[in-house]
């Protein structure tokens, strides 16, 4: 009944808003009747990606094994809402050629660094300012924004029901619902 497979993955800023919209997404899709398979970069990380840190090497090898997955899932007609920093634009190319580029829909949660680190909720972002946390995406490490994402949202200014509503209809019009 379900003919596509699809992966929406999020990317961006630590606190943009990607695994608060990921869940909503996810429960929108199940009251749609489509199991999901949700892989959180926070969460693999205390399981698949036990033990990875936050160097180059680590990340992409972080982000290549929610690729993996997600690439089974959709190749067997599954649905997967991925969540990660996923910081580099040629890490996330790769990502897209493994899952197969028609299938993957790349969500840029464009939330500016300013409101993030204002937002702050696990004071991250404080600690990487006072030097005690080295390598933090946006302060002193690098986030490379993506130039061509399916779909870019805005977290400052819309909510993440309308967001998700967005992402839902654009699945519909691509015929993945
Ligand atoms: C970025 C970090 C870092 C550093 C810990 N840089 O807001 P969060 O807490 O829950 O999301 C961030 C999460 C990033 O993990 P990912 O697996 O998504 O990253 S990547 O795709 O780059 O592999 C943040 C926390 O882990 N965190 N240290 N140095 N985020």
């Amino acid at each position: 009944k379900h003919r596509w497979g699809f992966c929406i993955w999020f990317t961006g800023l630590s606190g943009a808003g990607k695994s608060t919209t990921a869940d909503i997404l996810t429960q929108q899709l199940l009251e749609h009747g489509r199991q999901v398979t949700v892989l959180d970069g926070d969460v693999v990380r205390t399981h698949l990606s036990k033990g990875l840190g936050f160097s180059k090497e680590d990340r992409d090898t972080n982000v290549r094994r929610l690729g993996f997955v997600a690439a089974e899932v959709v190749r067997h007609g599954g649905a997967v809402v991925c969540a990660a920093v996923s910081p580099y634009r040629a890490t996330r190319d790769e990502v897209r050629n493994m899952v197969g580029p028609e299938h993957l829909v790349e969500v840029f949660v464009s939330t500016p660094l300013e409101v993030c680190e204002q937002r702050d909720t696990k004071g991250m972002y404080a600690k990487a300012r006072r030097g005690e946390l080295k390598g933090f995406t946006g302060i002193d490490d690098l986030y490379e924004e993506p130039l061509a994402p399916d779909i870019t949202l805005e977290t400052t200014h819309c909510d993440p029901e309308d967001n998700v509503r967005e992402i839902m209809r654009y699945l519909m019009t691509k015929g993945f619902l």
